[in-house]
């Protein structure tokens, strides 16, 4: 029989205004259940289900628009997409909140009530993977033809639990329930080889190559839809999971090899179950190198299928598609698809080459050297002989050309070398990401300069016309539509809602800083995130604060660069001063708000966290102070969290040692939520500064320059510690075990490490930290300049929106424009 696709299309559609009925389908017909036996997760998963199929609709819709396009799609690759909830994302980018809403409240149910069942997705560490998250959103939005690839992690970032003021790390069981959010394509299964050898036969008296693998694994990928906003665009996330071939297990299975052919496909099936945590850190794990390159395969044979449903002339690949690169961890795609272009499509190496560097720009995110990937040659051959062999050439050809570039040195061969050779050989995969691509950005104006000057001049020398800035930018969905959905209702009551996808319209609130009116129902909006805030913080931490405290908040990884311990030692020297002076008459309450994870391993961040824990307790508890400080730890950070904390804020602590932080996105959210930013003149701080202006925002510190030359000459931190009392009084009550007294010594490797090298000029910073401070305080007792200040900075925050950094990467890198539907379909 054949189907009457017409009348199937046609049968069922979902309406926003049929929503509910689906909703209670759903809860009866496919949860099984009614009044005596729904559970809330069973109502939500019902709404969840209804939302989940309003979508697919629109989705295979825009499956269709693109491939009637036939336009050049952009594939991100990123080993990190930190989303965080879907469905009420979903909901108000469908646009389907308000019938949605209308057609529950018959039935007595408030979607709301019923987010906190979902599990959260946290594939990520931290800024690189929601940077990522709110891309997708953006390119969605901006009808970009747009495939995001990643892994699908069985165990996302670990949660973090508090145990006696230390972190301990717990599984994330993200998937433990179903995920309604994902559907499996096992249509596009695919496998990746790994390991083996390679032989070299003739063809025509060409060597060609022929890798030989020794086993496989299969990628099994699983859908996410991503909506865009307002345009019934619903692009595709793409996450792969590692599973073993049926018949490879079968095989050894009826040789009788029943355990070995477990554990292989344990083994193999290891491969996609856990994110690693160390962000920032080389790892230098050979798990994470098979991750990578198990990411790679399975996404690039996926372009490959599509580029040739389209074309069979591979001349043809970078007109149709272009990757990019978030970070090196994806970056073996070169090496990848050089392997396919040459041996199994058999195209000359030049032209190969000439495809493969057409098609790639890589985004940098860090330049701290820890960060920078380099893979030792040994896991190469263990596990990629071909790409190792691939490697070399390329890097023996690049280097052929620097020599004719700069006759007899030999220092720039040494420096610009794919193969680092000493104290180990390794693969440096920043430079192979840079001779790969036709695109390298770095994600903020001031690391950009940086890159091309202090990290990889060589390279900028070589190739000045490869080097771009793109800087970073948050979704306005998520950061404040749905974040802080009261301050979205007033500025859309006031300007409009087109602002919410294009934040440059926010221009127009400035008039309102005066309007005594307006500033009032901006401070109650504030007023009412804390409270909510302030219920959270009992919740989670058992601390009581006080709704209209000054809210000051440093959330993030917890990271010796980010300075979360300058943060704790100025809460000390605070708190030192309301003992000594007894100054705090009518000052209002201060709450010191610190969350944020430290990787396992990383021994000192685990314990600035502990020390933040400890001093918590005593200041907390210190009726001395009459709680005129506050400090608070929320365990467990997560996108979730920040969606609450940071509407709640007043201050933003953006405090990062000058020239380490590559850009910051958390900074761009509380500022595009009235929070004034105290900050280093670091990273994206700086591009806020500039549009704020710098009467709206309070910076201090060292700048780049000044750090770098502390750092030349002979920066000595005990004489800091010694000549300046404030910092003594600090450190030596935090020797004396006043924060540790049943733990004596505990903090001694922190003090040490400052008063002996203070990697992070956290002494050189410290004066003028405290000034600081001292200003917002002041500054914070005339309300009404205040609020006009947070206002402003609300105002002037149309530069950070992702869509405007997508804009300019569709533009300058990636050449796609927006794919629309005709008129009048
Ligand atoms: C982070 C950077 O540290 C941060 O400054 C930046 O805002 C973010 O990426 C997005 O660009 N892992 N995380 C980062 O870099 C790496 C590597």
């Amino acid at each position: 029989m054949k189907a009457n696709w017409d009348n199937i299309d046609a049968q069922i559609t979902m309406q926003k205004e049929s929503l509910a009925n689906f909703f209670v389908h759903y809860l009866k017909f496919f949860g099984g259940k009614d009044r005596y036996s729904a559970s809330e997760l069973d109502v939500y998963n019902a709404l969840a289900y209804t939302i989940r199929d309003h979508i697919i609709e629109k989705w295979l819709a825009t499956k269709v628009l693109y491939n009637k396009s036939h336009s050049k799609r952009i594939y991100y690759l990123s080993m990190e997409y930190l989303l965080g909830r879907l469905f009420s994302n979903n909901i108000i980018n469908l646009g389907a909140d308000k019938e949605f809403r209308e057609g529950l409240k018959k039935l007595g149910v408030d979607w709301e009530d019923y987010t906190p069942w979902e599990r959260e997705s946290a594939l990520g560490n931290g800024g690189l993977g929601r940077l990522a998250a709110c891309f997708l959103d953006s390119m969605a939005t901006l009808n970009l033809p747009a495939i995001g690839y990643g892994l699908r992690y069985e165990y996302g970032i670990f949660r973090q639990d508090i145990c006696q003021g230390y972190q301990v790390e717990e599984p994330d069981e993200w998937l433990k329930f179903d995920n309604i959010w994902e559907m499996k394509r096992i249509e596009h299964t695919v496998p990746v080889h790994f390991g083996g050898e390679v032989e070299t036969y003739h063809i025509d008296g060409v060597e060609k190559f022929n890798w030989c693998p020794s086993y496989t694994v299969l990628g099994i990928p699983y859908d996410m839809p991503v909506v865009g906003y307002g345009n019934n665009i619903v692009n595709t996330l793409r996450l792969w999971s590692a599973k073993v071939s049926e018949e490879f297990d079968l095989q050894d299975f009826n040789q009788g090899n029943y355990i070995d052919a477990v554990s292989e496909k344990v083994e193999g099936e290891t491969l996609t179950k856990v994110l690693y945590p160390d962000d920032r850190t080389e790892s230098g794990r050979e798990l994470r190198f098979r991750q990578q390159y198990f990411f790679v395969c399975c996404s690039i044979q996926d372009i490959m299928r599509k580029f040739l449903k389209e074309s069979s002339d591979f001349r043809d690949f970078p007109k149709k598609a272009v990757i990019q690169l978030n970070d090196t961890h994806p970056s073996i795609s070169i090496a990848e698809l050089m392997r396919i272009l040459v041996d199994e499509k058999h195209l000359p190496w030049d032209v190969a080459w000439d495809i493969t560097r057409k098609s790639f720009g890589y985004t940098n995110h860090t330049i701290l050297p820890e960060a920078l990937e380099k893979w030792p040659v040994e896991f190469f051959q263990r596990h990629l002989p071909r790409h190792l062999q691939i490697i070399y050439k390329l890097n023996q050809h690049f280097l052929q050309e620097v020599s004719v570039q700069n006759p007899g040195d030999n220092d720039i061969l040494r420096r610009m070398s794919l193969v680092e050779e000493y104290p180990q050989k390794k693969i440096r995969m920043a430079h192979l990401a840079i001779i790969g691509s036709t695109s390298v950005n770095g994600v903020s104006e001031i690391h950009s300069e940086i890159l091309k000057e202090q990290v990889m001049p060589d390279f900028y020398n070589s190739f000045p016309h490869k080097f771009n800035n793109k800087t970073n930018g948050i979704t306005p969905r998520r950061w404040l539509l749905q974040a802080n959905p009261s301050l979205a209702k007033l500025i859309t009551e006031k300007i409009g809602k087109e602002w919410i996808t294009d934040l440059s319209q926010l221009k127009k609130l400035e008039k309102y800083a005066d309007d005594k009116d307006f500033r009032k129902r901006f401070d109650k909006i504030k007023l009412e995130n804390k409270k909510k805030l302030a219920k959270l913080i009992e919740i989670e931490t058992g601390v009581v604060v006080e709704d209209d405290a000054i809210f000051d908040v440093q959330i993030k990884r917890i990271h010796e660069y980010k300075r979360q311990l300058m943060n704790i030692l100025h809460v000390i020297h605070l708190y030192c001063e309301l003992r000594d002076h007894k100054n705090f008459k009518d000052a209002p309450q201060r709450v010191f708000l610190f969350a944020g994870k430290a990787a396992p391993g990383y021994y000192m961040a685990k314990m600035i966290i502990k020390l933040i824990l400890n001093v918590a307790k005593v200041i907390n508890n210190d009726e001395l102070i009459k709680d005129k400080i506050k400090v608070v730890f929320i365990p467990n950070y997560k996108v979730s969290l920040a969606e609450t904390i940071i509407p709640a804020t007043d201050i933003s602590e953006q405090i990062s040692t000058a020239g380490k932080e590559a850009s910051g996105t958390g900074n761009m959210k509380f500022a595009l939520n009235g929070a004034l930013t105290i900050g280093t003149l670091d990273g994206a701080n700086i591009e806020i500064m500039n549009e704020v202006g710098k009467e709206n925002i309070f910076t201090f510190g060292l700048d780049i320059d000044e750090i770098k030359a502390k750092r030349e000459g002979n920066y000595e931190p005990y004489q800091l510690y010694s000549e300046n009392p404030n910092i003594k009084k600090v450190i030596d009550l935090i020797q004396s075990n006043f924060f540790s007294l049943h733990e004596p010594g505990i903090f001694e490797p922190i003090c040490n490490s400052l008063l002996t090298q203070d990697q992070y000029f956290v002494f050189a910073d410290f004066n003028a930290y405290m000034e600081c401070h001292e200003k917002i305080l002041q500054e914070y007792k005339n309300q009404k300049q205040w609020t006009k200040k947070a206002i402003l900075n609300v105002a002037r925050m149309g530069k950070f929106s992702s869509d405007r950094t997508i804009n300019e990467y569709a533009a300058d890198i990636w050449k796609v424009s927006p794919v629309k539907p005709k008129k009048g379909k």
